[in-house]
């Protein structure tokens, strides 16, 4: 592939030809990435996503890296779903602060038919704010995804998590597949795909890349597409994995931008430990998206001053919300 070619939105990539992006010389991967960047989004500018767990804890599935699984002892304080207004409090806050995006997320296998309900009640609430919502709750039916775009949901985040080769290492209580069906049903419904994957869970650099062919060769590019890194938790059976090699982590990024070249790609978990100069090369490597706020879904973000510095000292500035909700949010 010659490196002109590199930013074309396909759907067709094949295992080497992934790995032969994420293997150029740093340097020639991060100009291409920033190239492509460029000729498809706003530079120097990031969109602010906050996250709230809206019930938490407890869940039945069996994710190796999540503290919210019913089968590992993390110590976490198990929520029952908060109310609607407690929820609308929490993201006029987040506007108030500066976030466009409000993400409410939900530790559950699957929401039974009473709990959207109320969910899309919250929806409609963060709707009215001015703010974009997402939500991340774990599988859905078509029909759910068709209640929740009903009362105005904007993005669903549903994550692959890692390679379908490597996934029953990590979770085997729901399949790849039901990932999948999940992701068509959103699409379906004519919500935004937020989807993506972690990294420093043991995956090789092979699944690294199988995890970025399988994203960009959906029918359609998520509109969002996280990164995260492994947040450890203890008690968590990944509690102690080797860590991913910070620069193979910009590569990873780099690559989602060269392969999906319209997405957003979110720099998301993982945050906290890294410096402000590694998260400058995720930028640079093509990075939109940040999680924003001091809490992701029940352990820690940067802080709201620290980010404030960080986008002040690169010379980033929040992206604007879409169309006529900016002036609301200003207001
Ligand atoms: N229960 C729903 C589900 O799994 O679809 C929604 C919430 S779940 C916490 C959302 C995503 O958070 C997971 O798919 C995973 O990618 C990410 N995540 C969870 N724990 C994490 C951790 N310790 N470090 C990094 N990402 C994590
Ligand atoms: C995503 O890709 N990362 C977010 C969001 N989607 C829901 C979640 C990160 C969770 C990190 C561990 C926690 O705070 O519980
Ligand atoms: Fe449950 Fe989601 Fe955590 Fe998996 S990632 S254990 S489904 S909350």
């Amino acid at each position: 592939m010659t490196p002109t070619a590199l930013g074309t939105v396909r759907h067709d990539w094949t295992l080497p030809e992934v790995m032969s992006v994420m293997t150029l010389p740093l340097m020639d991967l991060l100009y291409h990435a920033q190239r492509v960047h460029r000729e498809n989004h706003e530079p120097n500018t990031v969109q602010m996503s906050t996250l709230l767990s809206i019930k938490t804890g407890a869940c039945p599935e069996d994710c190796a890296y999540c503290p919210q699984s019913v089968r590992y002892d993390t110590g976490l304080e198990r929520e029952e779903l908060m109310e609607v207004a407690a929820v609308r409090e929490r993201a006029l806050r987040a506007r108030e602060a500066g976030a466009t995006r409000f993400c409410m997320g939900a530790a559950y296998r699957s929401p039974k038919s009473k709990e959207l309900r109320v969910i899309a009640q919250m929806v409609r609430e963060v709707s009215a704010l001015g703010l974009e919502t997402c939500a991340t709750l774990g599988m859905l039916t078509p029909e759910q995804a068709c209640e929740l775009k009903d009362a105005g949901l904007d993005y669903y985040n549903h994550n692959l998590d890692t390679s379908p080769e490597f996934y029953g290492q990590i979770i085997t209580t729901r399949t790849y597949q039901d990932r999948l069906d999940t992701l068509e049903a959103v699409r379906a419904a004519d919500i935004k795909v937020c989807c993506g994957g972690i990294l420093g869970m043991g995956e090789s650099a092979d699944d690294r890349a199988r995890l970025l062919m399988t994203l960009a060769n959906l029918p359609q590019h998520p509109e969002s597409v996280p990164i995260n890194q492994l947040v450890q938790v203890p008690g968590t059976p990944l509690d102690g994995a080797a860590p991913v090699d910070p620069l193979d982590f910009v590569r990873t990024i780099a690559a989602a931008r060269l392969m999906m070249p319209r997405a957003h790609v979110r720099l998301s978990a993982g945050r906290q430990g890294m410096s402000d100069e590694l998260q400058a090369l995720c930028f640079l490597a093509g990075a939109n998206s940040i999680f924003y706020g001091e809490k992701l879904l029940t352990t820690g973000n940067p802080d709201v001053d620290r980010d404030r510095s960080l986008l002040a000292r690169l010379g980033l500035r929040p992206e604007s919300s879409p169309g006529t909700r900016n002036e609301e949010t200003a207001a």
